[in-house]
């Protein structure tokens, strides 16, 4: 018997936290997978394996606590490339993520013929971006106007970081979606730092979130590294524009632990002490520790749940290995109507 299976349940929510124990487990669960995941595909690329790698080590929160605000099957995710473990909550599974970085040919996100971490897939409501940072805030608020013209009960969530929120396409779309008063929340990830940059060098002031008052939108900024704190934030923000009450603006204010991509050296421009102290704040540790100091899971219960995730990237990664790659003819293919 599992250490879950041996331990009386309790189905009432847990009311300091507004989540059930099942919704703090998958919480738990999620995050773990997301980090393991993203170390794997870095190991992976280290080795020759995979060609490109973009990881949200640090953002594992900030990503699960706002994506398990919606509702899966009904709410549209418009996501940036650090959103992993967002695509995660939102249905995708371990195999699924070893396809798309391995470029195999049954890549949901596009067969193998899309950069990683561009992610979309139809049947989920998850669309699909360019490369071009902040472009998806446009295609967010276009979906958002199509629902309310509609009067479908969705709400759209896009994602990008605090580095895109200085171009245009940002203020555009913040700028349209509060004129129309759409069901749209713009989530911004301020992990410090865009590419090399730190946030100092990219914006004139300190909070993202204040950038919602030249748009008279409603806003928020929250300790991204909290998962909990991200999901009371987001929850009822979702619910307010489900409601009619028009668009959000929530920073969640986190921090990139690993490098930009597979192809920076982030030892060049960060302070190690910088690193270090953040790495104090993990959110996966913090989680870990929060949820065993207020006894909601005895620590064996959360080791299984680290062993179940150890063996699924394990598989994941075997399995993905022995997938077909995509034709050399299907190269040309899937541009023009066939
Ligand atoms: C318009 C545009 N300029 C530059 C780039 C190159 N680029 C890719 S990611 C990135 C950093 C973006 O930083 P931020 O928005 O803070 O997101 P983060 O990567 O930190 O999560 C840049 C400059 C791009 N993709 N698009
Ligand atoms: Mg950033």
């Amino acid at each position: 018997m599992t250490a879950k299976e041996r331990r009386p349940r309790s189905k009432e929510t847990i009311d300091q936290y507004l989540l059930s124990e099942q919704q703090l487990e998958e919480m738990y669960e999620t995050m773990l997978l997301a980090r393991r995941l993203n170390e794997r595909m870095l190991a992976l690329n280290r080795q020759g394996r995979a060609p490109f790698f973009i990881g949200g080590t640090g953002q594992e929160a900030a990503q699960v606590g706002a994506a398990m605000s919606l509702k899966r099957g009904e709410d549209y995710l418009v996501p940036y490339y650090r959103d992993l473990a967002m695509n995660l909550v939102f249905g995708m599974s371990a195999r699924e993520a070893m396809l798309n970085l391995l470029a195999k040919k049954d890549d949901p996100h596009g067969g193998g013929r899309q950069m990683p971490s561009h992610w979309g897939v139809g049947s989920r409501k998850v669309v699909t971006g360019g490369s071009v940072v902040a472009t998806q805030l446009l295609h967010a608020a276009g979906i958002a106007l199509a629902a309310k013209m509609s009067s479908d009960p969705i709400v759209v969530l896009t994602c990008c970081g605090e580095g895109s929120t200085s171009k245009g396409d940002f203020h555009e779309a913040l700028n349209f979606a509060q004129i129309h008063r759409l069901p749209v929340i713009f989530y911004v990830q301020n992990n410090g730092y865009a590419i090399s940059e730190s946030t100092e060098k990219e914006m004139p002031i300190a909070h993202v979130a204040d950038r919602a008052r030249a748009y008279n939108m409603h806003s928020a900024s929250v300790d991204g590294m909290d998962a909990i704190a991200v999901y009371q934030t987001v929850k009822p923000a979702v619910d307010q524009a489900r409601r009619g009450g028009g668009p959000f603006l929530i920073e969640a204010r986190c921090y990139r632990l690993g490098a930009h991509s597979s192809d920076d050296d982030d030892s060049r421009y960060r302070p190690k002490a910088e690193l270090e102290e953040w790495t104090q704040k993990d959110p996966i540790t913090l989680f870990r520790r929060r949820v065993e100091t207020d006894k909601v899971f005895p620590p064996e219960e959360l080791d299984e749940i680290e062993e179940r995730v150890t063996a699924e990237v394990q598989d994941a990664v075997e399995w993905a290995t022995n997938q077909p790659d995509p034709a050399p003819e299907d190269a040309l293919g899937f541009v023009y109507r066939e």
